[in-house]
């Protein structure tokens, strides 16, 4: 047992405008498949837990939705998330693309100067940039009063180590907040559901993958060694219906597929997975869709 005098924990929030890297950093810092990552924005949509502890310690990252201006009730659910992802925090960590900075990270390292915790401002994907282009990144960032500015790689890797030593550093004393042997809040229907969502996001373009939504109906033990998942695609629209089914059910059957193989990592067992596509005109204005699809205040 750790000796609970000297037991450290804290909620570090990462925040920044969509497609930074928040969800690859926490998977990576946590070293467990905590939130889903594609290379569209707007990936994440709740606030996710990943927990990360050991003997000493206990650091529970805070994954939110992209920072951007909200056109549906859905994106207004997802600004509401992040400013709540913000209360009780310990740490904040501000994401920017190193070779994508603009003026909506300017505002939000404006907006957040005023908290009492410290911020550390994170220069992400610096494998994609020329390390002299960092300089101007560095100093235009330097009047928000972070505690620290640090280039870092999300996919390489680099500056990691330095992060989670600063972390580690400023984290208060506390209890352990969760069960050392989980590393998310999420449920497995949850879990189930992003996976889902993940592959179609991957898979479908243009205007598609921001109107799918996924609902996980049952998730059945035939036998040990087998699980019989049940879930609706939800879009907006028959034509999305049409385009997510594909000619002769190709694309549905390719979602399908590549799905099942990561439930089957989650699970440890086979999987028969049963997908249906279905059209709920609206569902991203609409509350009780949002409900159900689980984007809901508790
Ligand atoms: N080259 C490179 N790509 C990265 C790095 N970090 C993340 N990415 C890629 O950037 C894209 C977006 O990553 P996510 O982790 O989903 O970004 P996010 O900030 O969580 O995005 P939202 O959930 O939409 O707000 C994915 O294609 C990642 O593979 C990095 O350090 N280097
Ligand atoms: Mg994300």
């Amino acid at each position: 047992m750790a000796d609970q005098q000297t037991f450290h924990s804290g909620f570090v929030a990462v925040i920044g405008r969509p497609n930074v890297g928040k969800s690859t950093l926490i998977n990576r810092l946590v070293g467990e498949k905590v939130s889903i990552v594609t290379p569209k924005p707007q990936t994440t949509r709740s606030r996710i837990l990943g927990i990360l502890g050991d003997e000493q310690s206990q650091i529970v990252f805070v994954d939110t939705p992209g920072v951007h201006r909200p056109r549906t009730k859905l994106g207004e659910y997802m600004e509401k998330t992040i400013h709540e992802s913000l209360q009780g925090i310990d740490l904040l960590c501000q994401l920017v693309d190193a070779g994508k900075v603009g003026r909506d990270d300017h505002a939000l390292a404006q907006a957040n100067a005023g908290l009492s915790v410290p911020r550390f401002l994170l220069i992400n994907k610096t494998d994609l940039v020329h390390p002299q282009r960092l300089l101007p990144t560095i100093s235009a960032f330097s009047e928000y009063g972070f505690d620290m500015i640090l280039p870092i790689s999300a996919r390489s890797g680099e500056g990691l180590d330095r992060l989670m030593a600063a972390i580690r550093e400023r984290l208060p004393e506390g209890p352990r907040y969760y069960p050392d042997d989980i590393w998310t809040d999420q449920n497995e229907r949850q879990m189930i559901a992003e996976i889902v969502r993940e592959k179609a996001l991957m898979l479908l373009r243009e205007e598609v993958p921001h109107g799918i939504g996924v609902e996980v109906l049952s998730v059945k033990e035939i036998r040990d060694d087998l699980t019989e998942v049940h879930a609706d695609i939800y879009c907006e629209r028959e034509a999305h219906k049409r385009i997510i089914i594909g000619r002769q059910g190709e694309m549905l059957g390719k979602i399908g597929s590549q799905a099942r193989a990561d439930i089957e990592a989650l699970l440890h067992t086979q999987v028969n997975l049963q997908l249906w596509v279905k059209v709920r005109t609206g569902w991203l204005d609409n509350l009780n869709d949002l409900k159900s699809l689980g984007y809901t205040d508790q």
